[in-house]
């Protein structure tokens, strides 16, 4: 897996008078470089659709492209990867059927769930909520910095701080260890969507080589 730094999820509640795919590009040409289909109103045939759609888009910019919780749309496109939640299919079933080139990320939101997703094989794991959000039902309590710092010191594998991460945050995110982040609502929901990205991309290359 190429490493990445700013990775975006869609989230149509936060653009309804825009286009997906057009938010998605400027997300993509402010800086994301990984970019994930989440969407949990559609029917398949909606989302198959907007996967296609998306797949075509981040192969024009050469950033991987990953689908939440279904398989055989990811399948279908041909997609990068899939991000899978606890309740999801498990990771072993979700290896044998992609293979070992495509991308597994798993939802982790204690350190348990954090080191048997690396002992299971996930490429990487989302570390969250970190702050309060509104852009995912039924989710745990915000798990804190704390949580952060126990993946830095007792995993290795690559993993997105998620869940409420704001421009005004983001340094403590940050300078807790995180070297990766996932937003959805401060980049997909902004105003300037581009510019956003560009921010938030910025500070977080910058924390990275001032490591
Ligand atoms: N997963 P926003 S938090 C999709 O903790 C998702 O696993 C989370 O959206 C987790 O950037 C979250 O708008 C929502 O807060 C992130």
């Amino acid at each position: 897996m190429r490493d990445f730094h700013l990775y975006v999820i869609t989230g149509e509640q936060f653009y309804p008078q825009q286009e997906y795919l057009a938010v998605i590009e400027e997300a993509i040409l402010g800086g994301a470089d990984i970019v994930q289909l989440r969407e949990k109103n559609k029917t398949k045939k909606e989302l198959l659709e907007m996967a296609k759609k998306l797949k075509e888009l981040c192969s024009k910019y050469h950033v991987p492209f990953i689908v939440n919780d279904h398989i055989d749309i990811a399948l279908a496109v041909d997609a990068d990867g899939i991000h899978l939640g606890q309740d999801d299919l498990p990771l072993s079933e979700a290896r044998r059927i992609l293979g070992s080139e495509k991308i597994i990320g798993i939802s982790t939101h204690a350190i348990e769930e954090a080191i048997e997703a690396e002992r299971n094989g996930a490429d990487y794991i989302g570390v969250g909520p970190i702050y309060e959000t509104k852009s995912k039902v039924d989710v745990v309590d915000p798990v804190g910095l704390s949580y952060i710092k126990e993946v830095v010191s007792q995993t290795k594998i690559p993993f997105v701080a998620i869940g409420g991460i704001k421009l005004h945050n983001l340094d403590k995110v940050l300078e807790a260890g995180a070297q990766r982040i996932c937003v959805i609502s401060a980049i997909v929901g902004a105003e300037n969507v581009k510019e956003a990205a560009s921010q938030f991309s910025s500070r977080i290359r910058a924390a990275n080589r001032s490591e």
